[in-house]
């Protein structure tokens, strides 16, 4: 049977599935708190990283390496570039980039580093078992590309240079980086966001009033998940 991790970035993003789960037991390690727990018989270890490409890949790896999880779902928010995308709105990643790696001086795509990807994709299986918890709860699901990079995005500027570069539909701050490390180490992953703001110049206000609520709506359907994976 499968250990899952499922990581969010901020307590906020983790805090409705501790709530839910059982038989929790707190372990801490690398300057973080890791949380073992089971749910409808599943293992689960659950963290949430910090904001951030290099935090949210320490947590990855950990969870990867120290806890030998052997899949790993990724539960938050994300601002919206898709204008089909509203707040509260769920999107699954097919594929993930980070929208602020540049060498493009030397001749290379933005988001592209000599060995690496210009995009990572994410489990097909996991997707497909997203999209069956979607369909019988009767909830839309988008599913579609995901940029990441170290910067809460507050500009239409800023969105169209993502849409036009990486043709992303939502972007955050934590999934390409844990999609690097789950995809160098083998491990099947999924990422999973809930619409907090419209990433424009009202984001920081939409994402105060709603990164709770969306918070909530990912992690429900993140558990839904739980029961079906084997
Ligand atoms: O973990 C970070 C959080 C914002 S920073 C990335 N998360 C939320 C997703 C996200 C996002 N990322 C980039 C939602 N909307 C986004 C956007 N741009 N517009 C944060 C938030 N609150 C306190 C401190 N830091």
């Amino acid at each position: 049977m499968s250990k899952i991790a499922i990581m969010g970035a901020m307590p906020e993003e983790i805090a409705p599935l501790l709530e839910k789960v059982e038989n929790i037991k707190k372990i801490e390690y690398a300057d973080n708190n890791y949380y073992e727990a089971t749910y409808k018989g599943k293992e689960l270890v659950i963290a949430y990283s910090k904001i951030g490409k290099v935090f949210s890949s320490l947590t990855a790896s950990t969870l990867l390496e120290k806890f030998a999880c052997d899949k790993l779902l990724f539960s938050g928010v994300a601002g919206a570039i898709n204008p089909d995308l509203k707040i509260g709105d769920l999107i699954i990643a097919d594929k993930l980039c980070q929208h602020d790696l540049d060498i493009s001086i030397f001749g290379h795509d933005f988001g592209f580093v000599p060995e690496g990807a210009k995009f990572v994709e994410s489990d097909e299986r996991l997707r497909s078992i997203a999209k069956e918890v979607a369909k019988k709860n009767e909830l839309i699901l988008i599913e579609g590309t995901i940029a990441t990079g170290d910067q809460f995005v507050a500009s239409n500027e800023r969105k169209a240079f993502i849409s036009e570069n990486f043709g992303a539909d939502a972007l955050e701050m934590e999934g390409a980086s844990v999609a690097v490390v789950c995809d160098a180490l083998n491990v099947p992953f999924f990422v999973l966001r809930a619409i907090s703001d419209t990433a424009n110049d009202d984001a920081g206000m939409d994402f105060d009033e709603f990164m709770v609520s969306s918070a909530k709506i990912s992690a429900a359907f993140i558990l839904e998940m739980v029961e079906k994976i084997d």
